[in-house]
């Protein structure tokens, strides 16, 4: 097991999440002056169309994203501030993936997880949406963190799709945001605008 893989473990363990091969582990954690956090951690298995419980993380295309590759995903909200931080392991040593935070969950189904979120509707720029895109290491580990002056809409915001390729931005022949077919999904119940309001939640 390598390193990140055992720290990021050991921290999902102290804060009362375990997971487990295609399951995922979530933990909330809330402070003083509204501060919260959301982690999420799963592993990728390949999607069975038709299944009733599809895994919360699930692989569309075993060549990027094999089955087994690890996912986690950490959210903190300040206020009206967040940052989204995700950590991939087990991908190809060198390829770049275009990565966002998405609407819906996942399915069996690619196209479920539906559009980027956007924090102004239509559009379509790396600050208004939440672009995570990373380039695998020699051990096949990718990570990417965005920070944002707003907060997703409160159920607005669902899922970590990894993509073919990097995210156009507008100038090289794609429209803007594009990052070509979808290889894998992580759906993830991302805190919305009334985090750290109300009762906090169990740990
Ligand atoms: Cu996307």
């Amino acid at each position: 097991m390598r390193a990140w893989t055992r720290g990021a473990a050991a921290l999902a363990a102290a804060i009362g999440c375990v997971a487990t091969a295609g399951t995922a582990g979530t933990a909330v954690a809330a402070g003083g002056q509204g501060r919260t956090v959301l982690w999420e951690a799963g592993r990728f298995a390949p999607a069975v169309p038709g299944d009733p419980r599809p895994p919360e993380a699930l692989t569309y295309d075993e060549d990027l994203v094999p089955a087994g590759a690890e996912v986690f995903v950490r959210q903190r909200v300040l206020g009206d501030r967040m940052r989204v931080e995700v950590t991939v392991g087990g991908l190809v040593p060198g390829h770049t993936y275009g990565t966002h935070v998405h609407v819906a969950p996942c399915t069996a189904d690619p196209a479920a997880s539906g559009g980027h979120y956007q924090n102004v509707p239509g559009v379509v720029t790396q600050e208004n949406e939440v672009w995570l895109d990373f380039t695998a290491d020699s051990a096949g580990v990718g990570r990417a963190v965005a920070v944002r002056e707003w907060v997703f809409r409160e159920g607005g915001a669902a899922s970590v799709v990894l993509h073919e390729r990097a995210t156009s931005h507008g100038h090289d022949g794609h429209p803007p945001g594009d990052a070509g077919g979808r290889a894998a999904c992580f759906t993830v119940p991302f805190l919305g605008t009334g985090a750290g309001a109300g009762p906090v939640p169990a740990v």
